[in-house]
């Protein structure tokens, strides 16, 4: 690859300056959605959530992130759930829907130097105008993407640094083009664009051989690089970054993951941003890929919540070294196996970060990981150049101790004094390091969260909320479908508040959405149980509606949700099924239910057998429900057509 990959030579790793330095450090980040990450995290209560963001945030304190990447919503399924667009209609604007608004408000409280980052990974369904693909009106696209970063400037005075194409999806080099075009003419020239967020390639051939393309990107940013990249990308100077990283359980192995990429993506691939997906996981953790975030935040019901291994591995690098800090040239892998990387401010200081994570104890959830050895070992470093007079250095320290099985993160050890400008460490294996001139490191803690809970068995939510602070109702979290608060101007009675399904035609999809739209809710081990709606069709005859329990499946997986669903329509009937697509019916009838009208729902699940319930009175019983066991609560629709909920409320056994 033409990288020279230095190896420290009979144990002693040189760090010097005077040949040169390597490139500029752009910063360590979190990425919030792609899709609905951070969904539980906006209802945790004061002073819990606040804690939370803290850890995440805050500099010198926990994770002290540098960038903050979030999704802009597309109303379709993004793997956790939905994130609503700012557009659900051609002639709709709202900067005000879902919570990655307010999350990039606290993140810039915290640290007013954040970098901000805007990726799509959806389209409202008219962007594509009727076509699941968002290339074909290249215009509307970009100013549907550019009204995005203006919204988030006018209306909540945040500045985006940088966006990208479509995720992990193909891009289209007439688009970014347009792309640069439209955000230039909007006054928006500092805003950066990253492409493509997939692999190295095609891009990077892509802009050596289309100069114009090339002075449209700033960034490549590559997925789950596995820590290397290619010399295609290596030779468009450009910053190669790994935009979206991690994605692993965060438990110990998964700190180690995240410990041993950070250094090894630049150590390797000359990569000068990594960012973890998620951010913080805040979504029901049977969905996909649960607890795959820095730290876990799943129980807004309680409070509870876990400050994982990553968050300390992290604060290694973040708190140590700033973006515009420089890469020293002299970074590689110890003798024994690890790495180390160097950075300076070019002005004094000096941040090493050292890891010894071993094969096992270190594997990410992609790619494979190749067979290395790691030992311990003692390593001397010997600081040259304009560091040979550094007379003492700040030592912070994490042992993962996977055999005693008590591992110890971002400890603080007396400083370590230098006499001709070298030191040695006696490293173990699973270790990380952190060797500064920086004395403002802090291990952050606040008053223990409050204990785990289970989500409450008797819930209830009449929507009656004048003005939300969020979209969306609490623990709903949509799996197809954008569920938002509503209020009926005109209705006389109890139904002026209430929460409604907005979306009206199926959106340019990241994966396969349902036909149906569908929101679950509560504890995924419920099996018995009733839950009770009023619901409202506005679509007259077409209309369609549902409660259901046991509902075994989100994320992507979503079409194939099994489960108990309570369906009526507006033709007057209604439907009893095991499935979200309505194959297996079992019962079915007349219902008298029509659109425009308030109907209760009440569907009660207990062992093998089902009944409902049509205002208060039987309306089918004894239904066999032998599949699925268990699962979460959940309203829906029967397409993509608007209708109300009104007071939710379901009583469970545990
Ligand atoms: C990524 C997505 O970009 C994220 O939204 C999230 O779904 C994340 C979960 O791990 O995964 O998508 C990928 C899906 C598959 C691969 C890589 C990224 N893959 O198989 O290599
Ligand atoms: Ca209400």
């Amino acid at each position: 690859l033409g990288l020279s990959l230095s190896l420290c030579s009979s144990q002693t790793c040189v760090l010097n300056d005077k040949d040169g330095l390597g490139r500029v450090f752009d910063g360590i980040g979190g990425l919030s959605g792609g899709g609905a990450t951070s969904r539980l995290l906006v209802n945790y209560a004061e002073p819990y959530r606040s804690q939370i963001l803290d850890y995440l945030f805050k500099p010198n304190f926990g994770a002290s992130l540098h960038i903050l990447k979030v999704e802009i919503g597309g109303d379709a399924q993004t793997t956790d759930g939905t994130e609503p667009s700012h557009m659900h209609y051609e002639n709709d604007e709202n900067y005000f829907r879902g919570y990655e608004w307010w999350l990039m408000k606290e993140a810039k409280k915290r640290n007013p130097n954040i970098t901000l980052i805007g990726l799509p990974w959806a389209f409202p369904g008219w962007v594509g105008h009727g076509k699941n693909w968002p290339y074909d009106f290249p215009d509307i696209t970009a100013t549907y993407v550019v009204n995005w970063i203006l919204g988030a400037k006018q209306c909540h005075d945040l500045d985006i640094h940088y966006v990208g194409i479509w995720n992990e999806r193909n891009y289209d080099s007439k688009y970014i083009k347009l792309l640069r075009y439209t955000l230039d003419k909007s006054g928006l020239e500092n805003v950066r664009i990253i492409a493509s967020d997939n692999l190295w390639e095609p891009i990077a051939l892509a802009l050596l051989l289309d100069p114009e393309l090339s002075r449209a990107v700033d960034v490549i940013g590559a997925h789950y690089p596995g820590t290397t990249t290619v010399k295609e990308a290596l030779k468009t100077q450009k910053k190669l970054w790994s935009s979206e990283d991690y994605s692993t359980f965060n438990n110990e192995v998964g700190g180690g993951c995240w410990a041993r990429i950070l250094n090894q993506n630049y150590v390797n691939g000359l990569m000068t941003a990594t960012i973890s997906w998620n951010l913080v996981a805040s979504y029901y953790e049977e969905l996909p890929f649960g607890r795959d975030g820095l730290m876990t935040a799943e129980e807004p019901w309680s409070g509870n919540y876990v400050v994982e291994s990553p968050i300390w591995i992290t604060a290694h690098t973040t708190q140590f070294a700033q973006p515009g800090w420089t890469y020293l040239e002299t970074v590689g892998h110890l003798a024994q196996g690890g790495s180390y990387v160097a950075l300076t401010d070019e002005r004094g200081n000096l941040t090493v970060v050292i890891e010894t994570m071993t094969h096992d104890h270190s594997v990410c959830v992609r790619p494979p990981l190749p067979p290395f050895n790691v030992t311990s070992q003692n390593a001397t470093f010997q600081l040259k150049g304009s560091f040979a007079s550094i007379k003492e250095l700040q030592v912070w320290r994490s042992q993962f101790h996977f055999k005693t099985k008590k591992p110890s993160f971002f400890e603080k050890l007396a400083p370590l004094k230098l006499f001709d400008g070298s030191f040695t460490l006696n490293l173990a294996e699973d270790e990380v390091y952190t060797l500064t001139t920086i004395t403002t490191g802090q291990k952050g803690s606040c008053t223990g969260s409050p204990p785990s809970a289970r989500f409450p068995k008797a819930y209830k939510d009449n929507f009656n909320v004048r003005n939300p602070p969020f979209s969306e109702a609490p623990n709903f979290a949509d799996q197809t479908g954008v569920f938002e608060y509503y209020i009926n101007m005109t209705d006389p009675g109890p139904h002026v508040f209430t929460l409604r399904q907005v979306l009206t035609e199926k959106p340019v999809t990241w994966v396969s959405d349902a036909d149906q739209t569908i929101s679950v809710i509560g504890d995924y081990q419920w099996q018995n149980l009733t839950v009770t709606c009023d619901v409202f069709m506005e679509s007259v005859k077409t209309g369609g509606v549902f409660i259901a329990a046991r509902v075994d499946k989100g994320g992507q997986s979503i079409r194939s949700a099994k489960g108990v669903f309570f369906w009526v329509f507006a033709d007057g009937t209604y439907k009893v099924t095991s499935d979200l697509t309505g194959q297996t019916v079992l019962a079915e009838g007349q219902s008298g239910t029509r659109a425009h009208g308030w109907h209760t729902l009440s569907l009660t699940v207990e062992g093998q057998y089902a009944s409902g319930l049509l205002n208060g009175y039987p309306l089918w019983k004894n239904a066999v429900v032998l599949t699925p066991k268990n699962g979460w609560a959940a309203i829906g629709t029967h397409s993509f057509e608007l209708a109300q909920f009104d007071n939710f409320a379901v009583v469970a056994e545990y």
